[in-house]
C-alpha cells in the first residue's frame, strides 16, 4: 500500500507540497491539470511539468485524479468519438510519462453532491454534509450556486463553473438517457481505451457515484456491489478497476464495504479512505477518518484491504475543518494530515500482527529497504 495526499496544484491549493512531504510515511500525490477543461488532449509538457514539480519536493506523481470523462461519453452524442481521441492521446502522453493510474468516474453532469460544504459539528469544527430533503428542494442551478457560494473561493473539483455554463442544454441531452444507457455508454468508452491502457500499463480506477443514489433525476450506475462487478465485467481486463471510495459507497447503509472489498479483489486500484455518519435516510455528514466518530468500521475496511493483497495507491479522503484552517471543503491539510497517520496506523498494526505475509508485501518491503537506502545515501 501506498500512501498518498491529493494536490490541486500550486495555484488552487492551500496546502503545499513541503507540508505534504512532512506527513509521516505519504510519499506521493495524486493530482491532475485542473486548468485543462475536459475533452482537451493534456500536453506531454505539462504532465512533466507536473512531475518535474512534484518530483523536487520530494515526492512522486502516483496517479491522476482526475482525467475527466466529457458528458458527450457520457451520453453517447455524436462528439463523443472526438473526445475519445482526445482521451486516448492523454492516456498515451501519461503512459509514456510513466503513470500508471488514471481515477475517472462516470456521474452524469455532477460529481460529488452536498447540501452543507461547511456543517458545525458538536466538537466546533466543521464539515460538509449531504440531505436528501434540503436537495430536493434545491434545483440543479441554486445547489449549484450555493455550492460554489461555501467553497471558501475555491473552485471547487468537479463544480467548476465553466463546466456548468451549459448546464440547461446538457440537461436536455440527458433526457433520454437511463442506467442502461450509462452502463452501454460506458462499456463503449472501456473497449475503446482499454487497448491503450494494456499497452502503456495504465490503471483506471472508476470513482464511485457520490452519493450512490440519483440526484436530480439524473442516473447513477456506481453504486454498490453488483453495479460494480457489472462494470468490472463490461471490459475483462485488469486494467478495468476501481478507485474503492469508503465515503462514497459508505453514504448508502446497505453497502457493507468490507464485503464489497472481498468481491472487488484484484481489481481496486486506488483507495480513497475515508468515515461518514449516517444521520438519516438519505442523510450523512462527513467526519473524522477514526471509526468511532462515524458509521464505519475503519478497522473492518483496512483489513479487507489487507486481506485482499492490496498494493495500490490510498489516500484519506475529505476532513474536517479543524484548527481554524481555511481551505477548499474537504481538503484542508490538517485533518486529511491525521487521517493518514491513523490508516498509516492501522496498516502498520495489521503487518505487525498478520503470521503470515503476501509475497506483495515482500514486494513493498524490498522496494522499502531500497528506498531507506537512497535516503541515507542522501544525506
Ligand atoms: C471528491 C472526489 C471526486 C473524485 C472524482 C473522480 O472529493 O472524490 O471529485 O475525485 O469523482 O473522478
Amino acid at each position: 500500500m501506498r500512501m498518498t495526499m491529493r494536490w490541486f496544484g500550486r495555484d488552487r491549493d492551500s496546502v503545499s507540497l513541503n507540508q505534504i512531504r512532512q506527513i509521516p510515511g505519504v510519499k506521493g500525490v495524486v493530482s491532475s491539470l485542473y486548468g485543462v477543461p475536459v475533452g482537451t488532449a493534456w500536453e506531454t509538457e505539462q504532465i512533466r511539468a507536473l512531475q518535474r514539480e512534484i518530483e523536487a519536493s520530494g515526492l512522486v506523481l502516483a496517479g491522476i485524479e482526475s482525467l475527466g470523462v466529457p458528458d458527450s461519453i457520457k451520453i453517447g452524442s455524436p462528439d463523443r468519438e472526438r473526445h475519445i481521441e482526445a482521451y486516448l492521446t492523454s492516456l498515451e502522453r501519461l503512459g509514456e510519462a510513466g503513470v500508471h493510474l488514471v481515477c475517472y468516474n462516470f456521474m452524469p453532469v455532477f460529481d460529488w453532491t452536498r447540501s452543507d460544504l461547511a456543517k458545525l459539528r458538536r466538537d466546533g469544527a466543521t464539515a460538509m454534509s449531504y440531505d436528501q430533503p434540503v436537495i430536493d428542494r434545491h434545483t440543479p442551478y441554486t445547489l449549484s450556486a450555493s455550492m460554489n457560494r461555501q467553497s471558501n473561493g475555491y473552485a471547487l473539483a468537479g463544480w467548476e463553473t465553466e463546466r456548468l455554463r451549459n448546464l440547461e442544454s446538457l440537461l436536455e441531452q440527458y433526457q433520454d438517457v437511463n442506467a442502461e444507457t450509462l452502463f452501454s455508454n460506458l462499456e463503449y468508452f472501456l473497449h475503446r481505451i482499454m487497448p491503450v491502457c494494456e499497452k502503456y500499463e495504465i490503471k483506471m480506477a472508476i470513482h464511485p457515484d457520490d452519493p450512490p443514489w440519483p440526484v436530480f433525476n439524473l442516473p447513477r450506475i456506481i453504486t454498490g456491489k453488483e453495479n460494480l462487478l457489472r462494470l468490472i465485467r463490461l471490459a475483462d481486463s485488469p486494467f478495468n478497476g476501481v478507485t474503492l471510495c469508503t465515503g462514497s459507497l459508505g453514504a448508502n447503509p446497505g453497502n457493507d464495504i468490507p464485503d464489497i472489498i472481498h468481491a472487488l479483489s484484484g481489481r481496486i486500484h486506488f483507495a480513497h479512505v475515508r468515515n461518514v455518519r449516517h444521520t438519516g435516510p438519505g442523510c450523512f455528514e462527513e467526519c473524522a477518518h477514526f471509526s468511532q466518530d462515524g458509521s464505519l468500521d475503519m478497522f473492518k475496511i483496512m483489513q479487507a484491504l489487507y486481506a485482499i493483497g492490496f498494493d495500490g495507491i490510498m489516500r484519506p479522503d475529505h476532513g474536517r475543518a479543524i484548527w481554524g484552517e481555511t481551505s477548499m471543503p474537504g481538503y484542508g491539510l490538517y485533518d486529511r494530515a491525521l487521517g493518514a497517520c491513523y490508516l498509516n496506523g492501522l496498516w502498520e498494526a495489521l503487518e505487525k500482527s498478520s503470521s503470515k505475509k503476501t509475497e506483495k508485501t515482500e514486494e513493498i518491503e524490498k522496494i522499502e529497504k531500497i528506498e531507506k537506502y537512497e535516503f541515507f545515501n542522501f544525506f
